[in-house]
């Protein structure tokens, strides 16, 4: 059945979340990097990796492309998967907030097809791809609440008190 998840924010490190699946704001390589991404893998140990190679050597030879989303074990971590989800760059010139849009309906798309019923998610592109965090807040929620999908529990985890302060501003 597909109704809309409840969303829930949280102050917090991602990593030490417990949830079905866990959203790792990653770059298209899947190779890891620095951020959340840098984070999980550090945490999720190196099962993680390994299955990410083992994505590129198959299906995703050229990487996964900005806004798609793949999944692999969550290694260490509390979850049964992490999902790997490339946010685009923020860019002045050109509005890429459907990609971005793309990023949490896709995890979402993939978090079903998975049966995940619990879902963490990061602020994806927040961080090093520079997206503002009032605007990055506003596509994540209105995305998450439009998404047709059977996970029941959305939860937002972010890293600091700007972060979450955004968040709140758009679920109130
Ligand atoms: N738990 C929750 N949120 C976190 C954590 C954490 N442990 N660490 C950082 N954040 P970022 P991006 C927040 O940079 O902008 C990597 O190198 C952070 O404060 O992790 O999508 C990838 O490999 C920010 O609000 O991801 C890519 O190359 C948000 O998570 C690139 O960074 C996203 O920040 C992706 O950049």
């Amino acid at each position: 059945m597909t109704t809309h998840p409840a969303i829930v924010l949280v102050l917090g490190d991602i990593t030490e979340q417990h949830a079905d699946a866990i959203v790792n704001a990653a770059n298209s390589s899947l190779l890891g990097g620095g951020g959340v991404d840098g984070a999980i893998h550090r945490r999720g140990g190196p099962e993680i990796l390994a299955e990410c190679r083992a994505l590129r050597a198959g299906h995703y030879g050229k990487g996964l492309r900005t806004g798609k989303a793949v999944a692999t074990t969550a290694g260490r971590l509390d979850a049964r998967w992490v999902i790997h989800t490339v946010g685009p760059v923020w860019s002045r010139d050109e509005d890429r907030s459907e990609q971005l849009a793309s990023c949490y309906r896709e995890s979402l798309r993939v978090a079903d097809d998975l049966g995940a019923r619990t879902v963490a998610f990061p602020a994806i592109s927040t961080g090093i791809y520079g997206w503002p965090l009032d605007d990055g807040a506003r596509i994540a929620v209105e995305t998450v609440r439009s998404a047709g999908t059977a996970v029941e529990e959305v939860r937002f985890v972010l890293f600091d008190e700007t972060a979450y302060r955004e968040f709140a501003i758009q679920t109130r």
